[in-house]
């Protein structure tokens, strides 16, 4: 069976968790504390010598990291990743954006929210995450005011991916009432088949 490496309050294992849900895949979970250090051991840089959750292992000992190249595997042949080469390369095109315009900014300002003490420099700091985070949702926003998901007018990997820390945004201190559009999409995802809550293992 497949064995993920996750912490449940995740939102980046939670995309991983999600996709194996819809897709009927199982696996088992295996929790690592990342707030004490658990993901920094030895013994798991040997596994993900980035020291990070999600990590997907295989049967036969390969592992994969990175949730979106993870999610991207898992739903190859599926109807969550479209076998159109355009419309696959739309999906990728928000999924990175995910990656480098949304969830440095709206998962780390949760995460330091959440679980960290705020000093003076991460207040500051958090002024910056919280600008790029409300763009991050203004580019969202924007996008679905015309379209129910975001690549094909379908459920996707990229819906999924953007799903994971938009909607735990307002953990972070994010106004989601700002984004009609974005809370419209929040109601859609959630009414997919074998949609689960982020809390859920
Ligand atoms: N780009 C990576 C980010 C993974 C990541 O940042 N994981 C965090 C939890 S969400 C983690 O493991 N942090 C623990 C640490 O850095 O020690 C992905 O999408 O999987």
């Amino acid at each position: 069976m497949l064995k993920l490496y996750d912490f449940l309050d995740s939102g980046n294992g939670y995309k991983v968790r999600l996709t194996l849900t819809q897709l009927g895949i199982p696996y088992e979970l295996v929790e690592v504390d990342i707030l004490t250090g658990g993901s920094r051991t030895p013994e798991f840089l040997a596994k993900n010598p980035n020291g990070r959750i999600p990590l997907l292992e295989f049967e036969d000992g390969r592992r994969l990291a990175e949730s979106n190249a993870i999610i991207c595997y898992l739903a190859e042949g599926t109807p969550l990743l479209p076998a159109d080469p355009w419309l696959r390369a739309q999906v990728l095109q928000w999924m990175f954006f995910e990656q480098y315009s949304h969830e440095p900014n709206i998962a780390t300002a949760r995460f330091w929210v959440k679980h960290l003490q705020l000093d003076d420099l991460r207040r500051r700091m958090l002024e910056d995450k919280m600008k790029a985070g409300n763009a991050a949702l203004g580019v969202m926003q924007r996008h679905l005011a015309g379209h129910a998901f975001f690549v094909d007018d379908r459920y996707s990997v990229a819906d999924i991916a953007l799903f994971a820390y938009t909607h735990v945004a307002g953990e972070a201190g994010f106004d989601l009432a700002a984004y009609p559009a974005v809370q419209t999409w929040i109601a859609r995802v959630r009414e997919q088949s074998g949609h689960k809550p982020i809390t859920a293992r």
